[in-house]
């Protein structure tokens, strides 16, 4: 390693090499004999590597074995290790400001107090026990300014939440005693959130003057599903900030050590952290480990020895450090932030400590941990035991914190209307959310002139570059369509919905799984070189003023991708930002994100999100998991305009749909079911005309058909199979109509619809779907509505526990019987 210790200066090279050999081992296995926990509890191990009684070993252990347990030999690049080695041994240098630690100590632990006593039997989840998060945190903050920081991304769930929204968001102590006192209940009636979910915005400012804007972000109950949306929230802030935005927001995660220990959700994001696509140049992790899980265990509830284990699969820095001595809590706070600085490299400190109450205070701890507790009970505030050590007079300190927060609970009680503690960025003022009006429509079209320019654009490539046969192919064809010689399909449909954009300076954001390519070989963002596997994207080469466009492939993974593109959609209004599943089917591995996010944002926080999600869907006989992207999920979500449920059902209403999204002011996630066979089947290609001269249709009409008899009313694929059926059969009489908005429910253009077909005996809503799944359950009741006195029947599979058959010759009888009873008239 590159520095030495103190005292080490005057030693022979053998003496040296074996003072290196003595460290290296303390370096790799020292954190297994460190002291981490206040309480005792975890007893620090004796690796019989550490069995060493010489001079070097005693110095070693003082450094690796005291409360710091550092983990980084496991990280690859040398230089990362000889940096963390030389900061842990270089001698101590002055002591951290010590007053202000003890003071943030008494605000931190007089905050719970003050809580405990004024509201008796409410729910807080105490930050008492693990109090020096705050100094922690503190010390984060002011390092990471020195180097240029000015904005933070700070996630966490639900312990010590309101003490940070103090403590370092900045809210008024005032305002979270408000929301105690749950003042003016009608302003939230069926909507808003509880005390210690809800986001807060606020300015920090540092001891050197620097002020650090902190982004505390929202989240639900389900711990760790915040992680990813903070990650998206911080990769879109460095973005609005240039090349260098790592370096100027930091984006910081607290984790609960059984949370971080089980669920999946953080191991799918920790694995995004080196990712191109992703990176938010390093992360830094605090596990605040109580060493409890509710009322579980650590032997309970991870196999590992530590909570942080997980974090090992990366070549990243653990750091374990015993929460009851502050000065090192903050000198690792400070040693994680540089780190981060030198290295654009996540961090973990693993904070040890204990919960000083139960669960939350009106849980009892003493029926499951009575020696815990009991050990507990006459364990003297941090505060205490830190002003004792230092020979701190704490007395003045105290009256004059508890003074304060007398006086804000006064405040707070003369409250008469609810907090508001976060502010949307000046960057959302343009934007509207709330529920849908008119006034919002815009107009989709492109020029066929540029439409072709683009075209032109999107099919060249560089000179000397060896295309694949097959792409090349596919772009004559794209041009060709782009001139109007041909019908446009849905891939290059898309391509001419992000080419117009970016033209028009709306940048593209587009991840998922295999979607560069395409998992139906239909987009071919990037073209690949087949002699160097160089890539080239012609989107990213329209014009030199054209707005950034990322395509890109995605790890393996639903719940953190969608996560991070909705918390991208976050912090980028400006930009359509869109995740694609493989299958739709996929996207029931991201529920918790769009139940609770996407779906629930704005009524819970007043979030608004124009995320967009691209579910393949349809019934093509692929098995019960390559089939349904389960519409009837997201229209059981659908209220209060909240979301779009779209299935466009040609390629150019693919496109309008796609630029609607991003031209209108209305910000609202939208959901496409899209299209797998139905990608290159003419029915669902467009002409060029359709893209120059329409608009999105929510419903699209029946224009074939002019003495309407039955009307046959539907999405998606169906619909071309119904239209096809019908020439088949030579039917006259049978209308087909498209619902190709079904969320916001197009009630008048239906109407309009219904009422130009007036002659119609028969009204039958067909799906593909079993009775249990697709529109059935919400179309339904309102097609009757709207359809007075005309009988209306629905035509779909027997109700099934799965969504479809797994033999293809099973789906092909069952969608010919569909297609057969759809033109069954009732009478028959
Ligand atoms: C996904 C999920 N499962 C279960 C719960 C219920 N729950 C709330 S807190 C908690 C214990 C969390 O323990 P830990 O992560 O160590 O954090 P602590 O409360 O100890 O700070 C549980 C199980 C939840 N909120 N989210």
């Amino acid at each position: 390693m590159a520095e030495v210790a103190p005292g080490a200066a005057a030693i022979s090279s053998e003496s040296a090499e074996r003072r290196e050999r003595i460290f290296d081992r303390f370096r790799r296995w020292g954190y297994l004999a460190a002291r981490l926990d206040p309480l005792g509890f975890l007893r620090p191990a004796s690796p019989a590597e550490l069995d060493d009684t010489t001079p070097w070993s005693s110095e070693a252990r003082a450094i690796y074995c005291g409360t710091i347990g550092a983990e980084f030999m496991h990280i690859a690049d040398p230089q990362r290790r000889e940096w963390i080695a030389a900061r842990m041994e270089r001698s101590p240098g002055a002591k951290p400001d010590q007053q202000r630690i003890l003071e943030r100590l008494i605000r931190a632990e007089l905050f719970e107090q003050t809580l405990q006593a004024r509201f008796v039997g409410t729910k807080r989840y105490s930050l008492e026990g693990l109090a020096v998060l705050i100094p922690l945190l503190d010390h984060i903050v002011g390092t990471g300014a020195a180097s240029g920081i000015d904005q933070m991304v700070l996630a966490m769930s639900h312990r010590g939440r309101l003490n940070v929204m103090v403590h370092i968001v900045g809210r008024p102590p005032a305002e979270i005693f408000a929301d105690f006192e749950d003042v003016d209940p009608r302003s939230v009636l069926g909507g808003g959130d509880v005390k210690y979910h809800v986001g807060a915005t606020g300015d920090y400012r540092t001891t050197t003057g620097h002020a650090v804007e902190v982004h505390l972000v929202s989240n639900p109950s389900h711990l760790e599903a915040v992680d990813p949306v903070s990650m998206g929230r911080a990769r879109a802030k460095q973005a609005r900030v240039g090349r260098q935005g790592w370096q100027r927001v930091l984006p910081v995660t607290l984790h609960g050590d059984a949370a971080f220990a089980g669920q999946g959700i953080w191991a799918e994001t920790l694995n995004m952290d080196d990712l191109s696509a992703y990176t938010v140049g390093g992360t830094i992790h605090i596990i605040v480990n109580n060493l409890l899980g509710f009322t579980t265990p650590p032997v309970e509830l991870h196999s590992s020895s530590f909570a942080s284990d997980l974090a090992k699969r990366q070549s990243i820095p653990i750091f374990h450090v015993n929460g009851e001595d502050p000065d090192t809590v903050v000198r690792v706070g400070e040693m994680a932030a540089d780190y981060r600085a030198q290295f654009s490299s996540d961090v973990v400190i693993d904070l040890i400590g204990f919960r000083r109450h139960g669960h939350s205070e009106v849980d009892d701890p003493t029926i499951t941990q009575p020696r815990l507790y009991a050990r507990i009970k006459d364990h003297p505030p941090l505060w205490q035991i830190y002003a004792g050590q230092n020979g701190f007079d704490a007395a003045s300190t105290v009256t004059q914190v508890r003074g304060e927060f007398d006086e804000s609970f006064a405040i707070a009680s003369r409250a008469t209307e609810k907090p508001v503690h976060h502010q949307l960025p000046s960057y959302w003022e343009r934007y509207e959310r709330g529920c849908y009006d008119p006034k919002y429509e815009v107009n989709t079209d492109a020029d066929a002139a540029r439409l072709t320019e683009i075209a032109t654009a999107l099919t060249r490539y560089p000179d000397g570059f060896a295309i694949h046969p097959k792409v090349k192919r596919l772009l004559e064809q794209r041009l060709e369509m782009g001139r109007g010689s041909r019908p446009v399909d849905y891939g290059m449909a898309e391509a001419l919905a992000f080419g117009t954009l970016l033209l028009e300076g709306i940048p593209v954001r587009l991840t998922g799984q295999d979607t560069r390519r395409g998992t139906f070989n239909q987009r071919h963002a990037a073209l690949i070189d087949t002699q160097t596997e160089g890539e080239y994207v012609p989107l990213e080469h329209l014009a030199s003023s054209q707005a950034r466009c990322e395509i890109c492939n995605s790890p393996l993974s639903e719940a953190s991708v969608l996560g991070f593109e909705y918390g991208y959609s976050r912090d980028y209004p400006e930009a359509l930002v869109a995740w694609e599943a493989q299958f739709g089917d996929f996207a029931n591995g991201a529920q918790v994100i769009i139940d609770q996010f996407i779906s629930a944002a704005e009524d819970k926080w007043d979030l608004p999100s124009g995320v967009v999600l691209l579910l393949p869907h349809g019934y093509e006989g692929q098995g019960p998991e390559h089939s349904s992207a389960r519409i009837e999920r997201f229209l059981q979500l659908a209220a209060e305009d909240n979301l779009q449920v779209c299935q466009p059902s040609t390629a150019a209403q693919y496109f309008h749909l796609l630029r609607r999204q991003a031209l209108r002011s209305w910000r609202k996630p939208l959901v496409v079911f899209t299209p797998k066979s139905m990608l290159r089947r003419p029915e669902s290609a467009s002409a060029l005309a359709d893209f120059a001269e329409m608009r999105f249709l929510n419903v699209v009409p029946e224009r074939e058909i002019q003495d309407v008899r039955r009307m046959l009313i539907c999405t998606g694929k169906i619909g071309h199979e119904l239209r096809a059926e019908r020439k088949r059969r030579g039917d006259t009489g049978t209308a087909v109509v498209f619902l190709d908005q079904l969320y916001p429910f197009p009630e008048a253009e239906l109407s309009a619809e219904l009422a130009r077909h007036a002659k119609a005996r028969e009204l039958v809503w067909v799906q593909e779907e079993p009775a249990n799944m697709g529109a059935l359950f919400y179309v339904l009741p309102r097609i009757r509505e709207l359809a007075g006195d005309v009988p209306l029947r629905s035509i779909k599979r027997s109700a099934s526990a799965s969504p479809a058959t797994g033999s293809a010759r099973a789906h092909e009888l069952e969608q010919k019987t569909l297609l057969t009873l759809a033109f069954t008239t009732s009478e028959n």
